[in-house]
C-alpha cells in the first residue's frame, strides 16, 4: 500500500483549494526556478531515471520520449497536453484538472521548458466543462503571479500556456488525431512515422504527454528521481492513478503505487465487489480497450504495465471495470464493438469495415443467433484488423473480442447451442 506521505495528489477528494495558495500550501511551485536552472539534461535525465512510464495508456518512457526532441532548432518547439480523457472508464486526470490543476500548469512549464518548447497547448475533453473552467483559473493565476508568460518564475524563459477544448470526438485522443484537431481539421489520425518529435504540431517538432505523465513531474524532480523509482516494482515504478468502477461498493479514483494486487485494489478502496469477491466475474483492468480478465486470473493478477502485459491485457489508462456475475458479458463487450464501430474515423479499410462487421456478429452472438464456427470468424476478422490500421483504435476494436473469445468461450457456445436447442424443440 502506498504510504500517505508517498502520494503526490494528495487533495483528490476536493479536500483543498484548486486555486495557487492552495496549490503553494501543498508545496507546488516549490524551487521551480531552481530546477529549471537545473537544465535541460539535468530535467530529462532525472524523469528517466525516474522510471516514467506514459500513463495515457502506452507506457512509452516519458525520458525518452522528450529526449527525442531535436537539441538543437531554430524553429519553435511544442509541448501537447493530452487531456482529451475519452477512453471509457477512465476518468483519473479530470480529477487531476478538476483538484489540482496547478500541478498540471506547473508540469507543463517543466516538461517545455526540458523540451525547448515556448509554447504549450492544453488539448481538454469538451465535456470537462468545470475542470476546463478550473485549469484555466489556474492558468490565469499563473500568468499574474509571474510563474508562466515571459521570464516565467524568474527564470528567464518565456512560456505560454493555452486551453484549447476538445468536441467530443474519442479519436481526437490520439495524438495525432489531436495535433489536426488543434490545427482546425477534421480529427483524423496521421501516418506515424514521423513521430510527433519530428513534425507534430504546424509540422514542427512536438511532445505529446497525457495529462498524469505531466502533472507528476515537479515532484518527481522535487523529491527526486529515486524516491520516484523506489516505489512499484522495477520497469514498472511510482504512484499511479486507478480509476476503478463498475460493480464495486465504492467506485473511486485513488492514487496507489504501480504493481498494487488487483484485489487489494478493489477490496481495500472499493469496499469490495459487489456480493462480495466470489462474485466477481471478470475485470477490465485498463479502460475498455484492453482485453477482459476471467476471475481466476484477478485473483493474483499486479496492476501494472508488465504484468498485465504477461497476461495478455495490458494497464492501459488504469481505468478498472468490475463486472460481477450478473453481467451478460457477451452483451457487454458487444457494447464495445458498438462504441469503436461509432468512433471509427473511417480511414482505413480493416478499421471502418472491420468495427461495423465485429459489431453486427457480435449483435447475434449476445442472441445466439450465430453459427460456432463463426466464432473462430470472428476471432479471424480481429486478426485482420489488429496491426493492420493507421491508429490504436484498430487493434482497441479488436482486443476485447479477443480477450471474450480467449477466457469466454464457453459462454458464447451455450448461447448458440442453447438458442439452437429451442429452435430445433420449436420445429419438432
Ligand atoms: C518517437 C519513436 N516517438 C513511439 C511515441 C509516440 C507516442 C508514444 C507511444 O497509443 C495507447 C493505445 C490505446 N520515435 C517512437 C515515438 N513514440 N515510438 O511514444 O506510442 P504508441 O504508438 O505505443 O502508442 P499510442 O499511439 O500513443 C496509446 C491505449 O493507449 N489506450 C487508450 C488511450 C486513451 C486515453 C485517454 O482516454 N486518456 O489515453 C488504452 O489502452 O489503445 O494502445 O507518443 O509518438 N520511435
Ligand atoms: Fe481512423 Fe480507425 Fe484507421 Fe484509426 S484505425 S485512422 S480510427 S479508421
Amino acid at each position: 500500500m502506498l504510504r500517505d506521505q508517498d502520494r503526490i495528489f494528495t487533495n483528490l477528494y476536493g479536500q483543498g483549494d484548486f486555486g495557487l495558495a492552495g496549490a503553494r500550501a501543498r508545496g507546488d511551485w516549490d524551487g521551480t526556478k531552481a530546477i529549471l536552472e537545473k537544465g535541460r539534461d539535468w530535467i530529462i535525465d532525472e524523469t528517466k531515471k525516474s522510471g516514467l512510464r506514459g500513463r495515457g495508456g502506452a507506457g512509452f518512457s516519458t525520458g525518452m520520449k522528450w529526449s527525442f526532441m531535436p537539441k538543437t532548432s531554430d524553429r519553435p518547439h511544442y509541448l501537447v497536453v493530452n487531456a482529451d480523457e475519452g477512453e471509457p472508464g477512465t476518468c483519473k486526470d479530470r480529477e487531476i484538472m478538476r483538484h489540482d490543476p496547478h500541478k498540471l500548469v506547473e508540469g507543463c512549464l517543466i516538461a517545455s521548458f526540458a523540451i525547448g518548447a515556448k509554447a504549450c497547448y492544453i488539448y481538454i475533453r469538451g465535456e470537462f466543462w468545470s475542470e476546463g473552467n478550473n485549469l484555466q483559473r489556474a492558468i490565469d493565476e499563473a500568468y499574474e503571479a509571474g510563474l508562466i508568460g515571459k521570464n516565467a518564475c524568474g527564470s528567464g524563459w518565456d512560456f505560454d500556456l493555452y486551453l484549447h477544448r476538445g468536441a467530443g470526438a474519442y479519436i481526437c485522443g490520439e495524438e495525432t488525431a489531436l495535433i489536426e484537431s488543434i490545427e482546425g481539421r477534421k480529427g483524423q489520425p496521421r501516418l506515424k512515422p514521423p513521430f510527433p518529435a519530428g513534425a507534430g504540431l504546424y509540422g514542427l517538432p512536438t511532445t505529446v504527454n497525457n495529462v498524469e505523465s505531466i502533472a507528476v513531474v515537479p515532484t518527481i524532480l522535487r523529491r527526486g528521481a529515486e524516491w520516484f523509482a523506489g516505489i512499484g516494482r522495477p520497469n514498472n515504478t511510482g504512484t499511479k492513478l486507478f480509476c476503478i468502477s463498475g460493480h464495486v461498493n465504492t467506485p473511486c479514483t485513488v492514487e496507489e503505487e504501480m504493481g498494487i494486487p488487483l484485489k487489494d485494489l478493489i477490496e481495500k478502496h472499493c469496499g469490495g465487489v459487489r456480493g462480495g469477491w466470489d462474485n466477481l466475474l471478470a475485470v477490465i483492468p485498463g479502460g475498455s480497450s484492453v482485453p477482459v480478465l476471467p476471475k481466476t486470473t484477478c485473483d493474483t493478477v499486479l496492476m501494472d504495465f508488465d504484468s498485465l502485459r504477461a497476461e495478455r491485457s495490458g494497464l492501459g489508462t488504469a481505468a478498472v471495470i468490475v463486472m460481477d456475475k450478473s453481467t451478460d458479458i457477451v452483451k457487454a463487450i458487444a457494447r464495445l464493438s458498438k462504441f469503436y464501430m461509432h468512433e471509427s474515423c473511417g480511414q482505413c479499410t480493416p478499421c471502418r469495415e472491420g468495427t461495423g462487421w465485429m459489431w453486427r456478429v457480435m449483435e447475434r452472438m449476445v442472441k445466439g443467433q450465430a453459427d460456432i464456427g463463426e466464432i473462430d470468424m470472428l476471432e479471424e476478422v480481429s486478426r485482420q484488423i489488429e496491426g493492420h490500421t493507421i491508429c490504436a483504435l484498430g487493434d482497441a476494436a479488436a482486443w476485447p473480442v479477443q480477450g471474450l473469445i480467449r477466457h469466454f468461450r464457453p459462454e458464447m457456445e451455450k448461447r448458440i447451442r442453447d438458442r439452437q436447442g429451442v429452435a430445433a424443440q420449436a420445429a419438432e
